[in-house]
């Protein structure tokens, strides 16, 4: 029996909504689908009001996810011009920057239109138009949200890189989705340390494949030095701010692309991830505003990077979308003290706060002093997404940070999903520590056996979604095949979501983790062959194998073990080298927690590594190998045992 946090009557009293409400909505969806969201599209602004609403078919020979076909919109026009006239004045973006002793910056929404209208403008007279791919490389300050909404405006496509990859991650991305201008800082600042973004820019644009590049907007914000190289790079500044505060934004499609984010999966590189305008849009406001119970005097804010979904849709077009205030951070949570996060919570009132379980793990070490010293008293709401939060987390979460009086709101969702479809809303549902509890109106989770049975009641299986919602991914760009092979081919008929889950008596859903080949670090997903790729382009190495192992603040750390070339020497040296080539070839997030030497690697007959056994000696856990009757060579399991990490 785990414990239940029911909703206090207190605040489901001010709640947007209540029990009853999310279960008639719930039922409106599932009936009458086009209804309920040829409804729910009326809170955005369209140029031409969609007629057909849900326009979809999983199955494969009929294959088509649409949504609001013949709608037209804006997403920028949505975010920003349309609360110019009732509320222009009225803070957009509070930015945060990495040293506290760095004065904070407000934006209103006038002026973060007139930002975005310049950088339209700039783009537009750099030859950048409807359909074009523009990168994004940025730190978290307000360019980031400029650059991602100047794209929308103008119908570019915007792709965002995380600024903790590395060139050859650029690289592959820009080469991909063939970008034609990227926008990126001379350096970045996290926790007082410089991020050489430009110079990494650099050194992706001296890989192959990257010549669809041609120009290259700095914007300068340390002042570091770096070099420019005319006439592809220009100064942001020089380019932008004589622009008139103006543009004409683009009209759009409801289906046409808004973004592209790459992602990691079980094989191959990483997939680009598409959404589209209209659905994504709305599922991005609609989830913000009902998962977060949204005031029209909240302050919120969320933690992420804009390099992730969650940055996306819960930074830039959900809040900006539903005309809120929020604060947009630099920094990190323990710079330059574990009390920041809730320092900056006193600091800006801050009512609604969206954080990862990895960063609550990390303060949670700490004790409760750092915390203890700051009121938070402005908090209503507290979010966790990312990766499964403990229990225990979750309790020290509630009690210390939200004084016991702030809901806990686990969200589940993907990039695939482009917003949250598994939460509670904080009206309406009772609360289970490491739950994320029911899914959104809209959203059909079931789970199903390795044969693609559904089961029924109490159940441990695989998670799937039966029915598409406004905001899924539409496809993996420039290779279609691969998003229905990926996602649709598993279990016929369904939408797979990767991830083990179970329901319980009270048909809550409990996430359970990836059961693919891809690892959750700190909440951030990695492939394991990306890194094994990583790792067998170093010319000493013969073969390597990656798995995930429990590590208490990252969730789960990444193991590799890796056998030489013949002729070369296993050694300490050698050991740091491959960790820090990993660091390089994909960029720190990659980099393996723990390297063992395998002299061979537990194959099948057939030349299968064998997986399983290779997680459970990086669990720790030998005693629960299970069959190894069927490798190849089944003495190779006696030697990893013997010089496994001990847990
Ligand atoms: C938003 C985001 C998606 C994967 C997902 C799952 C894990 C995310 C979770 C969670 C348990 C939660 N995940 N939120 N697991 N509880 N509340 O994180 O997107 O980076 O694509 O990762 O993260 O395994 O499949 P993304």
């Amino acid at each position: 029996m785990s414990d239940v946090y029911p909703v206090e009557p207190g605040f489901a009293a001010q709640a947007n909504i209540d029990r009853a409400a999310y279960e008639r909505a719930y039922a409106q969806a599932l009936n009458a689908p086009d209804a309920f969201w040829g409804d729910m599209a009326k809170r955005l602004d369209w140029y031409k009001a969609p007629t057909v609403i849900k326009d979809v078919s999983y199955d494969l020979k009929d294959f088509r996810i649409r949504w609001f076909a013949d709608g037209e919109l804006n997403a920028s026009v949505n975010c920003l011009d349309r609360h110019l006239d009732q509320h222009g004045d009225k803070v957009a973006l509070i930015f945060e920057p990495d040293s506290p002793d760095a004065p904070a910056q407000k934006l209103t929404y006038r002026e973060l239109h007139a930002r975005v209208c310049k950088l339209a403008n700039a783009l537009r007279s750099l030859g950048v138009g409807k359909g074009d791919r523009v990168t994004i490389y940025l730190p978290m300050i307000p360019e980031a949200a400029v650059a991602m909404l100047a794209c929308a405006r103008i119908g570019a496509i915007h792709m965002v890189v995380f600024g903790g990859f590395a060139p050859n991650s650029i690289a592959d991305r820009v080469s991909d989705c063939a970008s034609k201008l990227i926008i990126t800082a001379d350096e970045g600042l996290r926790g007082g340390k410089k991020v050489p973004l430009k110079a990494n820019v650099d050194a992706a644009l001296k890989l192959p494949g990257t010549n669809s590049v041609e120009t290259v907007l700095v914007v300068r914000h340390t002042g570091g030095a770096i070099d420019m190289q005319m006439p592809r790079d220009r100064w942001f500044d020089a380019v932008v701010d004589d622009q008139p505060a103006t543009c004409t934004p683009a009209r759009m499609n409801a289906e046409d692309p808004l973004f592209i984010l790459y992602t990691s999966g079980s094989t191959g590189k990483p997939k680009g991830v598409l959404h589209t305008t209209g659905g994504y849009l709305l599922w991005a406001a609609y989830t913000h505003d009902v998962t977060f119970d949204l005031k029209p005097d909240d302050v919120f804010w969320c933690t992420a990077d804009v390099g992730w979904v969650t940055g996306h849709s819960y930074i830039v077009y959900g809040p900006l979308a539903n005309g809120c205030t929020e604060v947009m951070f630099e920094g990190v949570p323990n710079y330059p003290s574990f009390s920041r996060f809730w320092e900056v919570i006193d600091k800006h009132r801050v009512t609604i706060f969206y954080t990862a379980p990895t960063a609550i793990r990390a303060l949670m070490r700490e004790g409760v002093e750092p915390v203890k010293k700051t009121s938070r008293k402005s908090l209503r709401i507290l979010g966790s997404v990312g990766e499964p939060i403990n229990p225990e987390a979750w309790r020290w979460y509630y009690e210390n940070v939200g004084d016991s009086r702030c809901p806990v709101v686990d969200t589940w969702w993907q990039t695939e999903t482009g917003g949250m479809l598994i939460t509670p809303i904080p009206g309406a549902t009772d609360l289970k520590p490491g739950s994320a509890t029911k899914p959104l109106p809209g959203v059909q989770p079931a789970l199903v056996d390795a044969n693609g049975a559904l089961l029924d009641g109490v159940a441990e299986g695989n998670l799937v979604l039966l029915d598409s919602w406004p905001g899924q991914m539409r496809t993996v760009y420039g290779d279609h095949q691969r998003f229905i092979d990926t996602y649709f081919k598993t279990y016929p008929g369904m939408y797979f979501t990767g991830d083990g889950c179970r329901r319980d008596e009270d048909g809550y859903y409990w996430i359970t983790g990836r059961v693919d080949d891809v690892i959750n670090v700190s909440g951030h997903r990695i492939g394991t062959a990306e890194v094994e790729s990583a790792l067998v382009a170093h010319p000493k190495v013969a073969e390597a194998a990656v798995v995930g192992f429990p590590h208490d603040i990252k969730g789960q750390g990444i193991y590799a073990y890796v056998t030489l070339v013949a002729g070369e020497t296993e050694s300490d040296a050698l050991r740091n080298e491959l960790v820090a080539w990993v660091r390089r070839e994909i960029g720190p997030i990659a980099t393996p927690d723990f390297l063992q030497w395998a002299p061979g690697l537990p194959k099948t007959r057939s030349g299968k590594i064998m997986r399983r056994i290779l997680r459970k000696i990086a669990e720790d856990a030998p005693d629960q190998l299970g069959d190894t009757t069927t490798l190849a060579d089944p003495s190779v399991v006696d030697s990893l045992v013997q010089n496994r990490r001990q847990a």
